[in-house]
């Protein structure tokens, strides 16, 4: 009671105190907004201009320059104080003008910044303020080239800071300078250096007292600390404090305990200016045989990665949205997050010291590098921004250095051996710079950088640079096999023993449209996912010596270039992009929460087409070490392992609802059974749709039809005859990774089989629709009419496809080349109206190259 009262009490007396004192307010709302490619709006902050046009026009979207504009008025008693625009995070170059004087340019995405107003407005008006920012393509600032979108726009929170004249530096790298060390810690005594600078505006000389006081995790002042200086004119003065908390409540994820520091600016006895900081108290080490410790005990860093996009917006987010990430990255079982690739909204440093979440935080510099002063300058500026900026967060722990920076080179055949040479030098020059910069910044934090699979990171040095290595490894996707993952780290580990090893990124895609039971790489399947993230997870747990992994990525993100199963999107994610959950994120939660679960899997895989011998497999999460699973009236009992039971159970025909249940904790799902054999007899009241040339099922999230995975022919039922699964890339299951014009269903176009002879229904008499489905999968398709070519066109004709469509022997399709009818890579849908006798038959006659066929749906009316 007695402590509440005291806090009323001084968030009161500080309230009325701040009015004088530092003033912090958002400038979001209402800035006039307008390009070369968007006329003027009024929009409000965070904004990007990009929030659409990359998932419609891929790698053609919008880079270039916009303009905001508003008019600010400046009270006259702003005569005696300094105003500042502190800006969370703008991509990329900012430039912003008052009274169209130029006040201050800024250079990189990713990081905070502050311009000082105060010289260019004029009190008592109001004063036109205009930001331009520029998003284009710029070789001197990182990051060069990279797998994510590089919206442009003010996409973070604005913010509108006045102070007294005399006040804490604020217009620096560090977006207000105050900096928390704790170069000791231990569970006896916490070490604590304070470093801050305040600078006199006034006309006069100031005597000043600056004080700082610590607040311990419950709100109780634990510490006083004072300083007196003198500070001349227009002086920046430093001011340090030094001090020790005994027995200091250690954070960590389990227990994240934060202090709060407060500074206080006082002259002629009256407080001028205030900032606060929480900060922690823990100590960390990482062994390159034994793994990490935090405060002593060892712990295996598990999450993920995080991109800072979301569907509909960009990368525009609101904090919430930022805060809603990271407490779904904890509720998973998490205990680590690297911020790649670059540092990320201020709100989300704070979240993840209170949600307990130990961070990697990088700057940008991916995939390549320019070896321009300017270019290796803007580097070492964002660095230095990061580290300062989130300095007093005791969830960093490592920071981030480079990316796969050798990618680029090594797949690109047009560089001669000595461009390839000076790039590999200043790349490792670079390397070095940065790895000096950040000790000297923060010698109390590990350096790291992330690599991929390749040697060069080895012969070139630049593996041995940083503390610790990050390998982002994907065995079983990009490169076969997926033990070759541990065998890859074991050699790594022997050949480099005293390298502490993390893995950074792993992970495939998997898109929640996608199902089958017979996971294959590239499938896109959920079931895939799992797969490959079990046998990550068993692999990393079996080697101390690894000591964290962060999956590939949290959530699904946009990638203009990108040709997967959804285009322009990265669909490596846990999570989907609008943050709905794909299965995997429930099997972490079985792996890595303490507190009971059970979980049905096949959230998107409720329909189950089989025959009607076989059995319906699920899924079970669970971190019990035994699950029991009943339907009706039946139960099953089943050991877990890796987190996982699969029961093979027989169900009816129709809806079954099943429950597992692991000691007192129960989850349940409804899945519908259906019957291939008596989908035929059913077709009256269902279509049949299938596949063509997929062993996964397809769920159209629009319409909600199912199309089946293929099955061959069989009597008495339906089936293709003949061709081939069509495979564009040799190493790759199936099908073509491209974006289907005309369709949102692309991975229905994406597999199919090539070659095919024959469709066939075993149907009864009567009338039906039969839709069939196809695309173009080659880019070099000809056009040309096969019964033109003369011999000496034999290389076109090789390209050319065509072929005739007969149902029941009758033609109804004649020379159909689908590059020249309709567009390569464009879904094409035909539906014949068919009155059947005795059954349907679909026959494809080849003219000229190999027949198509993507999907086939077929309707009784
Ligand atoms: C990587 C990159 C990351 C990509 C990822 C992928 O190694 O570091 O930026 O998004 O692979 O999905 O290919
Ligand atoms: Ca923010």
């Amino acid at each position: 009671m007695h402590l509440k009262k005291y806090l009323i009490l001084a968030v009161l007396l500080s309230s009325c105190l701040t009015y004088a004192q530092r003033q912090v307010q958002t400038l979001n709302s209402a800035w006039k907004f307008s390009s070369e490619a968007h006329a003027e709006k009024i929009v409000d902050l965070p904004h990007t201009w990009n929030a659409e046009d990359p998932f419609k026009d891929g790698k053609e979207y919008f880079r270039g320059e916009g303009t905001y504009t508003k008019t600010l008025f400046a009270p006259q008693k702003w005569d005696n104080r300094q105003v500042f625009l502190k800006f969370e995070g703008s991509n990329q170059v900012t430039t912003l003008f008052v009274n169209d004087r130029l006040v201050g340019e800024h250079r990189g995405g990713y990081t905070g910044f502050v311009f000082d107003l105060t010289e260019a407005l004029v009190p008592g008006t109001e004063n036109q303020i205009r930001i331009v920012v520029d998003n284009s393509h710029n070789v001197d600032i990182p990051p060069l080239d990279a797998d994510f979108n590089f919206y442009g726009g003010i996409y973070r929170d604005l913010w509108l800071i006045t102070t007294p004249k005399l006040h804490f530096e604020t217009a620096n790298e560090a977006t207000s300078n105050f900096l928390i060390r704790t170069p000791e810690v231990s569970a006896e005594n916490g070490r604590i250096l304070i470093e801050s600078s305040i600078k006199n505006s006034s006309a006069k000389r100031e005597a000043v007292t600056v004080e700082a006081e610590i607040f311990d995790p419950q709100g109780n002042s634990v510490k006083l600390l004072k300083n007196k200086s003198r500070i001349k004119t227009g002086e920046v003065v430093e001011v340090t404090f030094e001090g020790d908390i005994i027995s200091p409540k250690l954070w960590s994820p389990a227990a994240p305990n934060l202090y709060r520091a407060e500074i206080r600016l006082i002259s002629e006895g009256k407080v001028q200016d205030v900032l606060n900081s929480n900060f922690g108290f823990r100590w960390f080490e990482v062994d390159p045989e034994k793994g990490f410790f935090l405060n002593g005990e060892p712990i295996k860093l598990i999450g993920a990665n995080r991109h800072q996009d979301f569907q509909g917006l960009g990368n525009a987010l609101p904090d919430r949205l930022h805060q809603k990430d990271y407490q779904m990255i904890k509720e998973m079982g998490a205990n680590f997050i690297r911020t790649a690739h670059y540092p990320q909204d201020p709100e989300v440093y704070r979240i993840c010291d209170e949600l307990g979440l130990l961070v990697w935080s990088e700057v940008p510099v991916i995939n390549d590098v320019t070896a321009s002063d300017a270019y290796h300058n803007v580097s070492l500026k964002m660095q230095r921004e990061q580290i300062k900026q989130f300095f007093n967060h005791p969830s960093v722990i490592m920071w981030g250095h480079m990316n796969e920076i050798f990618i680029r080179l090594v797949f690109n055949n047009k560089m001669t051996e000595p461009e390839k040479a000076a790039k590999i030098k200043t790349s490792v020059e670079l390397a070095e710079k940065l790895e000096k910069l950040t000790k000297e910044l923060d010698p109390d934090r590990l350096t790291v950088m992330a690599l991929h699979e390749n040697e060069l990171y080895n012969t070139s040095g630049i593996a041995d640079i940083p503390d610790v290595i990050g390998w982002n490894l994907y065995f079983g996707w990009y490169s076969p096999g997926l033990e070759s993952f541990g065998k890859f780290l074991d050699d790594q580990h022997q050949r480099y023993p005293n390298r502490p090893l993390f893995i950074s990124e792993y992970g495939p895609g998997a898109d929640a449209r996608i199902q089958t039971t017979d996971p294959q790489p590239w499938d896109y399947s959920e079931a895939y996912q799992l797969k490959l993230h079990r046998s990550y997870l068993n692999q990393v747990l079996e080697r101390d010596y690894v000591f964290g992994m962060a999956a590939w990525n949290f959530a699904d993100f946009g990638s203009s270039f990108r040709q997967d199963a959804m285009p322009y999107i990265n669909q490596k994610g846990l999570v989907n992009f609008d943050r709905s959950k794909k299965d995997i994120y429930y099997y972490y939660q079985a792996r890595l929460l303490k507190e009971p679960m059970v979980y049905v899997a096949g959230k998107n895989f409720t329909d189950r087409y089989i025959h009607s011998d076989e059995q319906v497999e699920i899924t079970v999460f669970s971190n019990a070490p035994q699950v029991t699973l009943s339907s009706g009236d039946k139960t099953y009992s089943a050991e877990t392992k890796d987190g996982i039971a699969i029961f093979e159970i027989p169900l009816p025909e129709g809806k079954n609802k099943v429950t597992a249940t692991a000691g007192d904790v129960s989850h349940s799902r409804v899945f519908e059974v259906h019957f291939r054999e008596n989908l035929l007899d059913k077709i009256d009241e269902k279509a049949i749709l299938v596949n063509v040339g997929a062993h996964v099922q397809y769920k159209d999230p629009v319409t909600g039809e199912v199309w089946i995975a293929d099955q061959p022919y069989r009597e008495n039922s339906f089936g293709y005859i003949g061709g081939e699964v069509f495979q564009k890339d040799k190493n790759k299951i199936q099908g073509t990774a491209s974006d289907i014009q005309g369709t949102e269903n692309d991975p229905l176009f994406q597999t199919m089989r090539e070659g095919i002879e024959a469709y066939k229904f075993d149907v009864e008499e009567g009338i039906y629709l039969l839709t069939v489905m196809l695309a173009e999968p080659q880019f070099n398709a000809s056009e040309a009419l096969i019964y033109n070519l003369s011999s000496s066109e034999e290389k076109i004709k090789e390209s050319v496809r065509s072929f005739d469509i007969l149902i029941n022997e009758e033609p109804v399709q004649q020379d159909l080349n689908p590059a020249r009818d309709y567009g390569k890579i464009r879904a094409i849908s035909i539906t014949y109206k068919v009155n059947s006798k005795d059954g349907i038959t679909v026959k494809f006659a080849e003219n000229a190259g190999k027949s198509l066929l993507s999907a086939i749906k077929l309707e009784k009316l």
